[in-house]
């Protein structure tokens, strides 16, 4: 039924620790479309982009970061990292006049992967609220 459905969806989407997909981007095993890169951060091409400028910008060693809420004081330094890449990534696409970044935080936030990623959104006009 669908409330079964709906157990088995969020199930999926649980925060399990586990190594992602991610990791095998980083890894370069999977290919990706890098738009940034140095010691501490990768920026990649969403692979289903939502606006013109879509890239996800994401720590290389997520030492415990699944998601923002298991944020803990020692992450800050990453996390201002990616907040400032985000910003390059912005002024490498030219959308420095206009860009979203946003953080989906678990499962009521549809977050589906389980290693901390920021969205670089633009090249349209955003709408607000979000969905
Ligand atoms: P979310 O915030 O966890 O929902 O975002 C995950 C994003 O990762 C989503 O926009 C996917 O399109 C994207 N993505 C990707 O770019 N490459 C992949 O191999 C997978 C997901 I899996």
């Amino acid at each position: 039924n669908n409330e079964e459905a709906a157990a088995r969806a969020a199930a999926a989407n649980a925060d399990s620790g586990a190594p992602t997909i991610f990791d095998r981007i980083i890894a370069k095993e999977i290919p990706s479309s890098i738009v940034y890169e140095d010691e501490k951060v990768l920026a990649f091409r969403d692979i289903d982009p939502q606006a013109p400028v879509h890239v996800l910008v994401i720590p290389k060693f997520r030492d415990g970061l699944t998601q923002l809420g298991k944020a803990e004081a020692r992450h800050g330094e990453i996390l201002g990292q990616l907040l400032y890449a985000a910003k390059i990534v912005a002024e490498k696409e030219g959308i420095l006049d206009g860009f979203r970044v946003v953080i989906n935080n678990g499962s009521d936030a549809c977050q589906s992967v389980y290693h901390l990623h920021l969205h670089v959104l633009g090249g349209r006009q955003m709408k607000w609220p979000p969905g």
